[in-house]
């Protein structure tokens, strides 16, 4: 232990987590029914089939905490140092779920209950709106109403639902909506949809270990190449663990993808108005989440700017006090530590 962890700023800044789960008793409930009817895709199977029902210490724990809006949670921050975190309804969401009405119903009462835990913590906690995208003018909506009258400072959508992806036409309303709001859109993963997971599960790699950041990075270059960031410049996605991936595998992309482009090789791929580069150090935000390692992290601050890199936790998933120490330890200037835990994520969210 290098030091002791402690709230406000006795290191110079503030540390704001901006990727930290909460679930309520019906959220889960409705996703275990699901699991239990053989309804779920694998995916869901797999996550909440586990987490859900273990005896394990670990899912015990994640259980307990995921569920705590209150004391816990607070208690859990003090420890780690955490003076803020940006809370969002844990991954899947409602995102599998069938019925619409049901997972409207199930979003717009985590948003009430959020709310009414920020406004009770009002300088600890900070919500993310939930929404439905299997209705995407609903979605739209609850979006203004998140950030109107619940004071949400972001939406998290946890990546595909039911395999669709936020670049197909009919979700255009959640883009516009985040663009003309300045809501950032938070894509946190979930496990692959069915078409894609293969023997993943099997391997016993389609969760948080690995299946996660093929599939959201998928989502998020899917935004990219398809050109949504030409269609809405003002548009901010915000990535988890390390940005995906994305910076390390920046120039291949970029290359192959132009090559594609100009060879004419796929009807959908056209021009972009930039280089891929520019829209990881335009558009795209990334945080730490799961990734508390010090060489990813000056890679993502050289590719995307260091006024685009941001710390997250994962609480409760990946709870380790000892992580933000090492961060807190990290061979950068003074200025850029304070960018990394604190401003960054006050200009972005606007807290
Ligand atoms: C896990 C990891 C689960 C993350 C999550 O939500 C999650 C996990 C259900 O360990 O299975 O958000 N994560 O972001 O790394
Ligand atoms: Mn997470």
């Amino acid at each position: 232990m290098s030091h002791e962890l402690k709230t406000g700023g006795d290191r110079g800044y503030l540390r704001i987590a901006t990727e930290e789960a909460f679930a309520t008793a019906e959220q889960m409930d409705a996703i275990l029914r699901l699991v239990k009817e053989g309804k779920a895709d694998k995916g869901t199977v797999s996550l909440w089939g586990f987490y859900g029902t273990s005896p394990s210490e670990r899912t015990t724990f994640i259980r307990e905490r995921l569920l705590d809006l209150g004391e816990l949670r607070i208690a859990a921050m003090d420890d780690a140092g955490i003076d803020k975190a940006v809370l969002a309804l844990t991954s899947p969401g409602v995102q599998s779920i069938h019925d619409v009405e049901e997972a409207k119903g199930i979003a717009s009462r985590a948003n009430d209950q959020l709310a009414a835990a920020c406004e009770k913590y009002p300088d600890r906690f900070y919500g993310m709106t939930a929404i439905a995208p299997q209705d995407p003018e609903w979605s739209a909506a609850e979006l203004k109403r998140g950030k109107a009258e619940l004071g949400f400072h972001g939406v998290q959508v946890n990546s595909h639902t039911h395999g669709t992806y936020l670049d197909e036409p009919q979700f255009d309303p959640i883009l516009r909506t985040c663009a003309e709001e300045g809501i950032p859109l938070y894509i946190h993963p979930q496990g692959p949809p069915d078409n894609m997971i293969g023997g993943m599960v099997e391997a016993g790699l389609e969760g948080a270990v690995f299946g996660f950041a093929i599939e959201t990075s998928y989502h998020a270059l899917r935004l990219l190449t398809t050109g949504v960031f030409d269609r809405y410049p003002d548009l901010q996605l915000v990535l988890g663990h390390g940005a995906e991936g994305l910076p390390f595998w920046i120039d291949r992309l970029n290359y192959m993808f132009n090559a594609g482009v100009r060879s004419q090789r796929y009807e959908r791929l056209k021009p972009l108005q930039h280089p891929l580069h520019y829209y990881l150090r335009n558009n795209v935000w990334g945080t730490t989440s799961g990734l508390p390692s010090p060489a990813s992290i000056r890679l993502m601050m050289d590719v995307m700017g260091e006024d685009r890199v941001m710390y997250a936790m994962d609480y409760p998933y990946q709870y380790v006090p000892a992580e933000v120490e090492l961060l807190d330890d990290m061979d950068l200037p003074a200025e850029t530590l304070k960018k990394f835990f604190q401003t960054n994520a006050e200009g972005l969210f606007k807290l």
